[in-house]
């Protein structure tokens, strides 16, 4: 596909000035506390060694950290479980450490490590973290590994945008000096990639986990059913890719997952501190199985292969025993070969059903996901009056309206919320008129109406308690290379990374669009694609 090409971004002249944004400045999302420090920061060196406790956890951020440095400073970074506490002096080095285990390299015991009095504890929480820079090191600490992770997401952007570079480039590589304090805004940080109107390779679905790290988003939505293609295998209905998974829209290959590619995409993810949420489009969206066993039709026939774009058009039977032992098993499988809580349903444009139809669906099928021990998440759909509360259940809006009356009456009956606006957060609508790709039925969205609006107050009637996060989802009917994927994804995604990580007071338009423009010379540098809106002051 034909994109609007990115131009060559110059590379920071050393010892010059820098961009007009940098460092501490700069780093998106917006932490909760910034303070650059006047004088130097850290400069990695060939003696820089990278501190972990023994805990593997932490380790494994540790020898992902080498594995991010190392290419372009051409430096070793040894990974080492030496007590961190000893690490003081200049062989401090970069170092991460657990709170309750030890002390960053500012010294052992502050007061949020149960040192002196006075000063109330940092709050971290399950993915908070903090950071201090000085010529002594670096040290990130955190209550999990998860906050350890995303410091060093926060890490990586206080160095040059060259560090983004996979052959050695010229240094000096210095963290500047400060600290940051950090926790995000949400639980729930999610981005969709629909893989079944067009599949993608397990590498290019690896690629955009690493994207979706670096913005700090903990939640990968893998639409992996939809009329065009059925993308995971299940062993106890194998023809659901044999069949189903052998065309795409425009009338491609397809293809679909083993059960193998579909662990080590979650395994990568794991990695990541990234929870995979598998979504089985039901009762609409099934095309493609219906194409593969017949007896799931309402009328037991099975249908033509569709490689169109229409939606609303198919369904499982409702009625009988079928699709819900179909269910059973699928869902079995799915769960079973997945470690996070969620199992997405879909519940989308089930058009050709009644309201009646649909509610005894959905009634028989939430128990059965239920009976998984994995939570229902479904699309807004699901929040029908006669759909019954399944306890704990999340319900994901896609509208376009601020109002939905079904979806408020959901969060009163204990219903949690996850955001999805689809004039605000849907990363296949177009950017304008003349970007190439995308639809445009929920309206044409650059990076500004991506970041201009607030998740705890978007839909009247719902609290902002009741909002578990946000996610911005790519459906992929226009979208069919990694190229394409990037084009759409950047740089709109930040916008919604940035809603969901940073505090509300920190929402400001004008400082979020400097510190973007920041991020295009590591997008360059990373071979990422993207879309040079006009909206950005990019240097
Ligand atoms: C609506 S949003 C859909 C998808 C399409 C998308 C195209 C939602 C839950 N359903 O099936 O791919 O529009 O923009």
């Amino acid at each position: 596909a034909e994109h609007t090409a990115a131009a060559p971004v110059p590379r920071p002249r050393a010892g010059g000035p820098r961009v007009a944004r940098g460092g501490f400045d700069a780093v998106l999302p917006a932490p909760v506390e910034v303070e650059p420090a006047d004088g130097p920061g850290y400069r990695l060196t060939a003696g820089t060694v990278i501190r972990t406790g023994p805990e593997p956890a932490v380790r494994a951020v540790g020898e992902y950290l080498a594995g991010l440095l190392r290419p372009a400073t051409g430096l070793t970074l040894p990974v080492t479980d030496a007590d961190p506490t000893a690490a003081t002096g200049p062989a401090a080095g970069i170092t991460l450490s657990l709170t309750g285990t030890a002390a960053g390299p500012d010294g052992p015991r502050g007061p949020d490590q149960g040192g002196p009095a006075g000063e109330a504890p940092e709050r971290l929480g399950a993915e908070g973290y903090r950071l201090t820079s000085g010529t002594d090191g670096v040290g990130i600490l955190a209550d999990t590994a998860a906050g350890l992770f995303h410091g060093v997401q926060t890490l990586r952007q206080l160095l040059p945008a060259a560090i983004d570079r996979d052959t050695p480039q010229d240094g000096p590589w210095e963290v500047p000096a400060g600290r940051i304090v950090d926790h995000p805004r949400y639980a729930y940080r999610g981005a969709m990639l629909d893989v079944a109107r067009h599949f993608f390779p397990v590498a290019d679905v690896l690629r955009f986990v690493d994207h979706l790290a670096r913005y700090k988003i903990n939640h990968l939505h893998l639409h992996l059913t939809d009329d065009q293609g059925w993308r995971i295998e299940i062993e106890s209905w194998p023809r659901l890719t044999e069949v189903g998974g052998a065309t795409e829209v425009g009338g491609g290959p397809g293809g679909y997952y083993t059960g193998a590619d579909y662990r080590r995409i979650v395994a990568y993810a794991v990695a990541r501190h990234i929870t995979v949420v598998p979504e089985i489009d039901v009762p609409g969206h099934t095309n493609a199985a219906l194409t593969a066993y017949g007896q799931l039709a309402p009328d037991g026939v099975a249908p033509p292969a569709y490689t169109g774009e229409d939606v609303g058009f198919s369904s499982v039977a409702v009625h009988g025993d079928v699709s819900y032992d179909f269910l059973a098993d699928v869902l079995g499988e799915v769960a079973a070969l997945t470690p996070g809580p969620y199992l997405h349903v879909g519940g989308d444009e089930a058009f050709t059903l009644g309201p009646a139809e649909y509610a005894t669906f959905m009634n028989r099928l939430q128990p059965i996901v239920s009976a998984t021990g994995k939570t229902v998440l479904g699309w807004h759909q699901l929040a029908a009056a006669d759909v019954r509360h399944e306890p704990g259940r999340v319900i994901q809006y896609w509208g376009t309206a601020t109002a939905d009356e079904s979806v408020a009456a959901a969060v009163r009956a204990g219903a949690r919320l996850i955001l999805s606006p689809g004039n605000r957060s849907y990363l296949d609508m177009k950017y304008s008129e003349r970007t190439p790709l995308g639809k445009d039925w929920a309206g044409l969205i650059d990076v500004r109406a991506a970041y201009d609006w607030d998740p705890g107050g978007h839909l009247d009637g719902v609290p902002g308690s009741a909002v578990l996060g946000v996610e911005a989802p790519l459906w992929t009917e226009t979208v069919d290379s990694m190229s394409d994927i990037e084009f759409m994804t950047f740089p709109r995604l930040p916008a919604v990374a940035e809603l969901g990580w940073s505090p509300a007071e920190r929402h400001d338009w004008a400082d979020f669009a400097a510190r973007l423009a920041a991020q295009a010379p590591r997008w360059t540098a990373a071979g990422i694609v993207f879309h040079r809106s006009a909206d950005v002051p990019w240097t």
